[in-house]
């Protein structure tokens, strides 16, 4: 093995010493670190360390195959939907002439059991559409958001109040549009700034956020801090603090459980889409020479989206690994749709300790997690500073004619939706 030599800069025989000392604690305490972790938190630091280590994964590239290394590439299966996307919902954007080449086809990796890969199916302009629904439609009350905790935000949402606010002539006062903080004093106690679950900031020290969600672990929460009761915010300030919103059922944070008694209607478009792709995933599996090693087997007329979230990354944003285990039927596919820019998106199996797959995920794409995927551990390590030029402001749009607001947001973040079906359905009880 090649012995290290001490620079050159040092001279005395103390200081080479003192270097060597150095360099064997930085390794014990670099192997202590790693012995400490699990396989797919070693994948999460390696993803998010700015040099490439050893134990990075590859980041499997479904949309450009020919970006893969030649033993990734062997494990990516092309497959053909059962539907066209755009016959059976119009939603996902009217015919181009790239689109007949695309509208079926999806991927499968031979190791990563029961995840069907939708490369973009949609239209730029269907795109900018469900972009424009995530941020002013679904921020909307009955929904609630991670922004209720800590403010006082109107039945109307932060993103109407921010449109208003950008139609405001520049010196006009637009204070009534300013939301305030909940008081942070609860019977004499602070109240921490990440006081759920879905707020809660990065263990890496860096300015980001990091989602955690897993019932298993400990949440991880910022020190308290005291904020003055009449503390007012500008929207343009909230809608970046802004991490999730929940569709549907809503979700309780804190028991990891749905309200039950609360059955609120997923919006109608994003239910419209997740059937469209529970109906075009169904059947599609793994053959292997005598038969299927794992096929997709639920009925997508069977598929009732109930619940669902919206996750809005801003660039050093993360979302640890968790298990999505709160709905009672665990058999229906869950149906994911990435919007803005890129992501490092990560999936392993039923515990921490298998290394996880990384999966480039590009604005449009979706994912459907069936089988075994549905309940493996996965999350998003990584934001990348890379979006779709078709998003940026600027762009002219006919639908959505003030899309300039929305293009500058989304030009630097990423925004999840995803679908759940949450109760048994009907036809097998
Ligand atoms: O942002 C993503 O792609 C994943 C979101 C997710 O895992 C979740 O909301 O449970």
């Amino acid at each position: 093995m090649e012995t290290l030599q001490p620079p050159a800069h040092l001279k005395s025989r103390r200081q080479k010493e003192m270097w060597k000392r150095q360099l064997l604690q930085n390794v014990k305490e670099r192997q202590k670190a790693q012995e400490s972790q699990t396989p797919f938190r070693i994948a999460e630091r390696s993803l998010q360390s700015k040099v490439a280590t050893p134990d990075r994964p590859p980041v499997v590239d479904f949309t450009n195959l020919e970006n893969n290394p030649p033993e990734v590439r062997a494990k990516l299966i092309r497959v053909e939907l059962s539907h066209d996307l755009r016959e059976i919902c119009p939603l996902f954007g009217r015919t181009d002439d790239d689109w007949s080449k695309r509208r079926s086809i999806a991927y499968i990796h031979s190791d990563i059991e029961g995840l069907i890969f939708i490369p973009n199916p949609f239209t730029e302009s269907a795109q900018r559409q469900l972009i424009y629904n995530c941020l002013q439609k679904y921020t909307q009350a009955p929904n609630s958001s991670s922004l209720d905790a800590h403010y006082e935000v109107p039945a109307e949402g932060v993103w109407n109040l921010y449109t208003k606010s950008r139609r405001c002539a520049s010196n006009e006062d637009d204070s009534q549009l300013l939301i305030s903080r909940k008081s942070r004093s609860n019977n004499g106690q602070k109240i921490p700034e990440s006081a759920d679950p879905y707020d809660a900031p990065s263990t890496s020290g860096q300015q980001s956020t990091s989602i955690e969600k897993d019932p298993d672990i400990a949440d991880i929460k910022s020190e308290p801090s005291l904020h003055k009761p009449s503390e007012l915010l500008h929207p343009s300030e909230l809608i970046r603090k802004l991490r999730w919103v929940s569709l549907g059922y809503q979700y309780n944070w804190s028991e990891k459980t749905y309200f039950f008694d609360r059955p609120i209607p997923v919006p109608e478009e994003a239910a419209k889409l997740s059937i469209a792709i529970a109906k075009a995933v169904e059947g599609i599996g793994y053959r292997q020479d005598d038969g299927f090693r794992w096929q997709n087997n639920y009925k997508g007329d069977n598929y009732a989206p109930e619940a669902g979230i919206v996750n809005y990354y801003q660039l050093k944003d993360t979302l640890m690994a968790h298990v999505d285990r709160s709905e009672l039927n665990m058999e229906a596919p869950l149906i994911s749709m990435s919007l803005g820019h890129k992501c490092i998106y990560l999936i392993g199996e039923q515990t921490r300790d298998i290394k996880p797959h990384a999966i480039l995920l590009q604005s449009g794409d979706v994912m459907a997690m069936t089988g075994a995927s549905r309940s493996a551990f996965h999350g998003v390590p990584k934001i990348l500073d890379d979006g779709p030029s078709f998003l940026q402001p600027g762009t002219i749009d006919e639908n959505i004619p003030d899309w300039d607001v929305y293009g500058e947001y989304v030009s630097k973040a990423r925004i999840n939706l995803n679908i759940r079906q949450v109760n048994v359905d009907s036809s097998s009880t």
